[in-house]
Formats: C-alpha cells, sequence, structure tokens
C-alpha cells in the first residue's frame, strides 16, 4: 500500500465523500497530535516521573495516576484554541469543559477517556486514549451536560490510539475503519491499514473470568458453551484473552476478531456494567460496526442507547458479528 498520512487521508476523504469538513479535519489532526504527545510521555515511564498516583480521585471515585491527569491536561489544551469545539467532557472530569470565552467556538462536542486501561500503566502493557466526536444541538447557546446525551448514532467520528509496541491510531468517520502507524522519526501518522474488516466468525473471547460466580445466567451459558470446546454444543475449541485495557483488546478483535465482554454482574445489581457508554462503548462500538461487527448491551445495540447522565456505565459485548448476536440472543430469549 502506498503510505500517505494522516492529512492527505482526511483531505482525501473528504474530496471523495464530503465526510470531513475542514472542522472536523482539524479536530481529528488535533487530537492526532495530543495523542502523539501522550505517546511520548507515556513511554518515558519511570524516566519522566509520571508514573504513580496523582493523589487524587476521578469521578468514578477511581484513583487518579498521574499519566490520567497529564493525558487529560493534553488533549484539553490541545483542543481549546482551534474553534472547532463548543465543548469537552472527560472521563477524569466530573461537569463538561466548555471552550473559554477567549477562544471562538464551534459545532462539534469532543468526549474522550484520555488514558483507558489505568491499572496497566504503571506494570508497561498496552494502554490507550478513546475519543468520540458529537456535533452540537442546533440553536445551543451555552453548551450544558444534556447536550453530550445523544445517541451513538450521532457520532460523526470516533477512534482511539493504542500505546503499545507500536504507537497507532484507529478511525472512523462512517466510511469504514482505518489505522495509522506513528513514525517516531518522521512525527506522522501514515497510513498503514485500509477498511479494517473484524472476521464474522471467531475462536477467541475476552472477558475478566475472576467474575464468573457473579454472573447473570446468558453470559454463564455462552461462557460454559466456548469452554466446553470441541466435546461442547460449540463443536470447536476456543482461546482467551483478557488485556484490561479495553483498547489493546479492541485492537486485537479488529485485527483477528473475537469478542470482548464485559456484562452486568450481581456484584451491584443496580450497576448496568463497569464500562463508560459515552466515551468507551460508543465510540468503540462506531469503529467496530463500522469494520462490520456488533456492539450490544447483552439487549439491545448500544449506539441506540438513549443517555441519561454523562458518566453512566453500561454492559459491552463487542465484536465478530456472530457470537455478539449469539450472546446477545442467549439474553432476549
Ligand atoms: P477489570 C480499564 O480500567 C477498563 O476501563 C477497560 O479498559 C478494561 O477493559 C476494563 O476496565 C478492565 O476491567 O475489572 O478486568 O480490571
Amino acid at each position: 500500500m502506498k503510505r500517505i498520512s494522516l492529512t492527505q487521508y482526511l483531505v482525501e476523504e473528504q474530496r471523495l465523500h464530503n465526510s470531513i469538513p475542514a472542522e472536523l479535519r482539524l479536530l481529528i489532526e488535533v487530537v492526532a497530535r495530543a495523542c502523539k504527545t501522550i505517546s511520548h510521555a507515556v513511554s518515558k515511564g519511570a524516566l519522566g516521573e509520571v508514573l504513580g498516583s496523582a493523589g487524587s480521585e476521578n469521578v468514578q471515585g477511581e484513583v487518579q495516576k498521574k499519566l490520567d491527569v497529564l493525558s487529560n491536561e493534553i488533549l484539553l489544551e490541545a483542543n481549546e484554541w482551534g474553534g472547532h469545539l463548543a465543548a469537552m467532557a472527560s472521563e477524569e472530569m466530573e461537569t463538561i469543559h466548555p471552550i473559554p470565552n477567549r477562544y471562538p467556538k464551534g459545532e462539534y462536542m469532543l468526549l474522550f477517556d484520555p488514558l483507558d486501561g489505568s491499572s496497566n500503566i504503571d506494570v508497561n502493557v498496552s494502554i490507550g486514549t478513546i475519543f468520540s466526536v458529537l456535533k452540537a444541538p442546533e440553536g445551543m447557546k451555552e453548551p450544558s451536560e444534556k447536550d453530550f446525551l445523544q445517541p451513538g448514532v450521532k457520532q460523526v467520528a470516533a477512534g482511539y490510539a493504542v500505546y503499545g509496541p507500536q504507537t497507532v491510531l484507529v478511525l472512523t468517520t462512517g466510511d469504514g475503519v482505518n489505522c495509522f502507524t506513528l513514525d517516531r522519526e518522521m512525527g506522522s501518522w501514515v497510513l498503514t491499514q485500509r477498511d479494517m474488516q473484524i472476521p464474522a466468525e471467531t475462536k477467541e473471547y475476552a472477558i475478566n473470568a475472576s467474575n464468573a460466580r457473579h454472573w447473570y445466567p446468558p453470559v454463564k451459558r455462552y461462557i460454559d458453551e466456548l469452554q466446553s470446546g470441541d466435546t461442547g454444543p460449540r463443536g470447536k475449541n476456543f482461546n482467551m484473552r483478557w488485556i484490561a485495557s479495553m483498547v489493546a483488546d479492541v485492537h486485537r478483535i479488529l485485527n483477528r476478531g473475537g469478542i470482548f465482554m464485559y456484562p452486568a454482574d450481581a456484584r451491584e445489581p443496580d450497576k448496568p456494567g463497569k464500562l463508560r457508554l459515552m466515551y468507551e462503548a460508543n465510540p468503540m462500538a462506531f469503529i467496530v460496526e463500522q469494520a462490520g461487527g456488533a456492539a450490544t448491551n447483552g439487549k439491545q445495540r448500544i449506539l441506540d442507547i438513549q443517555p441519561q447522565k454523562l458518566h453512566e456505565r453500561v454492559a459491552v459485548f463487542l465484536g465478530s458479528k456472530n457470537e455478539v448476536e449469539r450472546v446477545t440472543g442467549y439474553h432476549n430469549e
């Protein structure tokens, strides 16, 4: 494949599909640049005095790592001045972040999990950034939380970066999924995979199996069948992977198929799941569907869920279409 830069890709997409207006192109390029900066900070590890906890908690009550806070600041500063955004929202901030009055405002709203997989930061396992782009409601004056509460089908773009052996950026604007690899010598994002497709069939599943005793019957049934292998009802053996960084598990699935699950369970019956809808499940569901996969909360398509709160959680079953449809079918029996 001819190697082209992210900028050339975005310009050509606009020329071909008219799907990336200049302000959206600026947004994507600015977020991509911020991910380069985060990748640089993450790769320093202990040398950068950025490991360990920041001595604070986020809105989820989770201990914030220094890199969580730093990554959040990098994304805020990168996006404030461009005139492309009306507001931002982040896993690391309780309330939305309006664009300061000293800057012009735009028609887009950016949501992100600045550094996902925090439990892996200090032990050198792949982590990443997840982002989602919505349009501001028509006629919106002062942005408020309710302006963000749009179902995932309203996203105009979504992407993630994985800070791993390679630093990659995976992006969709609604015309398929493309992957860019960071060329560290040139400091540029280079298109390395076009139109990624998730195989409908798979032999690999991802779930935190330590929660097995808390799972509800549909999940128990589905996992038992996978673990029964070729002597069981599925008639084939399955493999398991769990990286505990959603971005890394999803990237594996985009490349070789699989199903990723974080179900609700009996530990907290009124908690619908661990992952957040607005800036984890929705962007990943958009990407997975654009790559020919499926994404549900066990009952319904994630992208159809009408959010009620900015930081609400949701159960997640996503990846190879046939597996997601099977386990969703068990929930709906
Ligand atoms: P557990 C990381 O904290 C995260 O939000 C996802 O990236 C990951 O898939 C999940 O939580 C891991 O959860 O309970 O296995 O630690």
